[in-house]
């Protein structure tokens, strides 16, 4: 009878719902085409580039979905302990080239798209890629979801889906202009609507006290707007493994709640405009690297992508409660850890202490103790300008209960420390959360690390400096609490996608075995002595070079010489990363090739000079910067004495894509921060990892990338950390004499040799480098910074010692596989274990 139906029912649904698509060339081709006809709705048409990148897409989705589904499921049933990384920006970058690689099905849609006449490389390029991140933070962010999928761990990423990524960079007339990336035009077919997974959230309103059962003080929040937050999902595979975690990304809308009140008061124009500012809250990235804009819209998206995170953590947590009895919701750390991406999700501590309180009415030591063994915090950057704060009288009208939660917290916070240290006002008010400026401010800096079991940096002397001079006082406290954890980048993504040619080496060499073994390309290390392999090195280096050579003639019309060395600084425009020291060097060198005799010339290394990046829209040095490029670059480009020595190329709208298309074709790359201000720099690694040698001062992961591949192979140059201070302290009163190159440099810029822009920008820059008040330390390393470029053209002229520098080098970067980070972070951090979900056997 019924009981039976359903059991049959129910076993037919399994049957049909379990197997899983199958993968040879006819079948693909089977569903590129269902796709074009039956999603697209394009029968027999003529199908462009475009119509199949889409077809493509969902035929690959198709195939991430099954396991997608089925590791969620197996990780439910399972109920292994989840991490959450907690993001305000995903650098995704193009995902079909990553997920048909990871899928290991990158040969065969090839040969399916081939038989009907496409290709795979031109159908990837059609992809719009999702740039919702700055730089490295939110790149980084992305290879941690990369590994963290091809090592089984369960683990979702949580962020922001924003209609409007990272701008849009142009170049008009020499400078920067700004144009809205609306990356969603052609729809994605990436990600999943979860019409079904909706929360609610609220801003403003006020606190209600009242007394509950027991007579216990209980406060509620209410009142105020309330936003509906909608969740977007997006498959992540792993490589060479069914499992594929999610990052779910959330997106405002108006909530039905708020409109009928609205409606019904007959205020119709009203409830449209207040509809709009719902959806605005994920409208747009703050396009600000390293730097906190403190803007009231940006503490409302961090906070609303914090509450409906936690509101859906929080419902799987105790599903999980429901299903096994002896779990209870103090177990919460047992199955949930979170990570905090800096301090941009910092207000989660306050959200949790808020549901733990006055949602499930667990007393504060319970919530706290919960709380704190919950989360962790990442640092990413001791630079002041970053470090972010809200005023007091903002958190107070936006989160009313969240200040009372951050006072009380601060409150039993500084009652410790007086224990530990009574009477030392200076210490208490150091590390108050609360800082006693007119408005007060809320650190959230320090509400990080008081309400985390473990805050990490992200390179050992970034980890040493945030020690010693973020949180010395915090230090003492709590030894333990502070770990360094080095950045890592994913092999996968920059160097099997983006390097098919130095791949191919590696997997002829060692098997393929080495893409998510990184170490397993240490022995090749000895072929570097091998004339042979040299060969075929260069010969991969080149077919790179060529392919940016012939990049850059069809978009920009620009030739160069493909045998130059090619030399890159690609990275946000930032004074610390003093872009302005590269330039200054190119002018330097411009001067010596037009002063040079024919002889001279001829013993003059080729280079090609490759800049790159964007610059905050309101940061006017960094504008400036891209100025002054794009001048020198005119002007040398066009000067017949340069020919095939010298060119300058600022190559606009620097992103994921073309960060692989650069990388792979650099010979030597500039990594040349003020010491002790790039917390580790990620850019550095994949170069390296891609045959490149590096220019850099000792600073970040520069150092720790120096000792892996041997200091010989690294051409540094610059003031150490160590130094740095009592530098800046002389150069006031006794400023160091002006190396004559740089004054000469200078001198060129100054007198209009690149053109006299008529609000003095030029001299803005180079005043800043005044000996008197060179924060940056420019002037002061220019001399060391060029004998570190002379000695890179030096040995660039011996080319098979060059290629066996390369190789050494290239082969020794294990360590900086994000492979190596993850597994550091689970062990010291999460304290969770990879469960791989294997499917069925017959399957496939
Ligand atoms: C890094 C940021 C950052 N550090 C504020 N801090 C932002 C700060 O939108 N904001 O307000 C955005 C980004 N980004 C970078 O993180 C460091 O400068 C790099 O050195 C480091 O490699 C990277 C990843 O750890
Ligand atoms: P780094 O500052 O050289 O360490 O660069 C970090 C990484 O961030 C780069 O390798 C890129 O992957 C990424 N990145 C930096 N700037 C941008 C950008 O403007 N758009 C997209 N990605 C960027």
């Amino acid at each position: 009878e019924m009981g039976a139906d359903h059991l049959a029912h129910k076993e037919l649904l399994w049957k049909l719902s379990s197997t899983y698509l199958p993968n040879d060339v006819g079948s693909l081709q089977r569903s590129l085409v269902r796709h074009v006809e039956y999603t697209l709705a394009r029968r027999r048409y003529k199908l462009d580039d475009n119509t199949f990148y889409q077809a493509t897409a969902h035929s690959v989705r198709d195939r991430l979905i099954e396991r997608w589904t089925d590791t969620q499921q197996y990780s439910a049933k399972v109920g292994a302990k989840k991490v959450y990384y907690l993001s305000l920006e995903f650098l995704i970058g193009r995902s079909l080239g990553n997920a048909v690689s990871n899928l290991g099905l990158r040969g065969a849609y090839a040969e399916a798209l081939r038989q009907i006449g496409y290709n795979l490389e031109d159908i990837m390029s059609e992809e719009k890629e999702p740039a919702l991140g700055n730089g490295g933070l939110g790149r980084l962010a992305s290879c941690f979801l990369d590994t963290l999928a091809t090592q089984n761990y369960p683990a979702w990423g949580y962020g922001i889906r924003y209609k409007y990524g990272m701008f849009e960079q142009r170049i008009l007339n020499g400078q920067q202009v700004e144009f809205p990336d609306y990356w969603l035009t052609d729809g994605n077919p990436w990600e999943v609507e979860r019409l079904d997974v909706q929360y609610p959230v609220r801003l403003f309103g006020h606190v209600r006290e009242f007394k509950d059962q027991e007579g216990n003080t209980r406060y509620a929040w209410q009142g105020g707007e309330v936003v509906m937050a909608q969740a977007y999902d997006t498959p992540i595979p792993g490589y060479g493994t069914y499992n594929t975690n999610n990052m779910r990304l959330w997106s405002s809308k108006p909530s039905h709640e708020f409109d009928l009140a609205s409606f019904n008061a007959g205020n119709y124009y009203g409830a449209v405009e207040a509809k709009e500012r719902c959806e605005s809250i994920t409208s747009v990235l703050y396009p600000n690297d390293a730097t906190d804009e403190g803007k009231r819209l940006r503490l409302k998206q961090q906070y609303f992508f914090v509450s409906a995170t936690l509101q859906d953590i929080f419902r799987r947590f105790k599903k999980s409660v429901g299903r096994t009895a002896t779990t209870k919701i103090q177990d919460m750390p047992k199955k949930v850890a979170i990570q905090l991406n800096d301090t941009h999700p910092a207000i989660a501590i306050p959200e949790l202490m808020r549901l733990l309180l006055d949602v499930e009415y667990l007393s504060w030591e319970e919530a706290w103790e919960i709380s704190r063994n919950v989360f962790a915090y990442t640092n990413h950057t001791i630079l002041p300008e970053a470090m972010e704060k809200w005023s007091v009288p903002m958190i107070t009208e936006l989160l009313p209960r969240h200040m009372q939660i951050i006072y009380e917290i601060n409150h039993r916070f500084l009652l410790e420390v007086q224990k530990l240290w009574p009477n030392d006002d200076t210490r208490l008010s150091a590390m108050s959360i609360i800082e006693e400026s007119t408005p007060k401010m809320v650190r959230m800096s320090n509400l990080a690390v008081i309400g985390s079991h473990t805050v990490n940096g992200v390179a050992m002397i970034h980890t040493k400096l945030l020690k010693s001079t973020l949180f010395p006082d915090f230090l003492l406290m709590w030894p333990e609490k502070f770990i360094n954890v080095t950045n890592g980048v994913t092999p996968r993504r920059w160097l099997l996608q983006a390097n098919p040619a130095l791949s191919s080496i590696y997997t002829g060499m060692v098997g393929p075995g080495w893409v998510n073994d990184l170490k397993r390309l240490e022995p090749i290390k000895t072929m570097a002595q091998d004339a042979l392999f040299r060969q075929r090195w260069r010969a991969a280096k080149q077919t790179n070079k060529n392919a940016v050579v012939d990049w850059l003639y069809k978009t920009m019309g620009i030739q160069v010489n493909p045998n130059a060395l090619f030399d890159m600084q690609v990275k946000r425009i930032h004074e610390y990363k003093r872009q302005l020291l590269n330039v200054l060097g190119i002018v330097h060198r411009y001067a010596e090739i037009t002063q040079a005799t024919p002889e001279q010339r001829n013993q003059m290394v080729p280079r090609v000079c490759i800049m790159a990046g964007k610059a905050a829209p309101g940061y006017v040095m960094a504008k400036n910067l891209i100025m002054l490029v794009c001048a020198v670059s005119e002007v040398v480009n066009a000067d017949a004495a340069c020919r095939d020595l010298l060119k300058v190329i600022f190559i606009p709208n620097f992103n994921v894509s073309l960060a692989e298309l650069l990388i792979p074709a650099s010979d030597v790359s500039q990594h040349i921060s003020t010491a002790g201000l790039e917390a580790s720099g990620t850019g550095n690694m994949k170069f390296v990892m891609n045959g490149g040698l590096i220019v850099g001062t000792m600073d970040g992961a520069n150092i720790e990338i120096a000792q892996a591949i041997g200091e010989h192979n690294m051409f540094t140059f610059g003031a150490k950390a160590s130094e740095v201070a009592a530098i800046r302290r002389t150069m006031s009163h006794h400023p160091p004499k002006i190396d004559p190159r740089l004054q000469r440099a200078t001198q060129m810029i100054r007198s209009g040799v690149f053109g006299k822009p008529k609000d003095g920008e030029y001299h803005q820059l180079l005043d800043a480098i005044d000996p008197h008040k060179d924060v940056y330390l420019t002037a002061q390393d220019f001399p060391s910074y060029l004998r570190a470029m002379d000695e890179a053209d030096a040995q660039f002229q011996l080319e098979e010692k060059w290629t066996a520098k390369c190789i050494e080098s290239a082969c020794s970067m294990w360590m900086f596989s994000s492979d190596r980070t993850i597994r550091e972070y689970a062990a010291k951090i999460w304290n969770v274990e990879p469960l791989p979900f294997r499917p069925p056997k017959h399957q496939n």
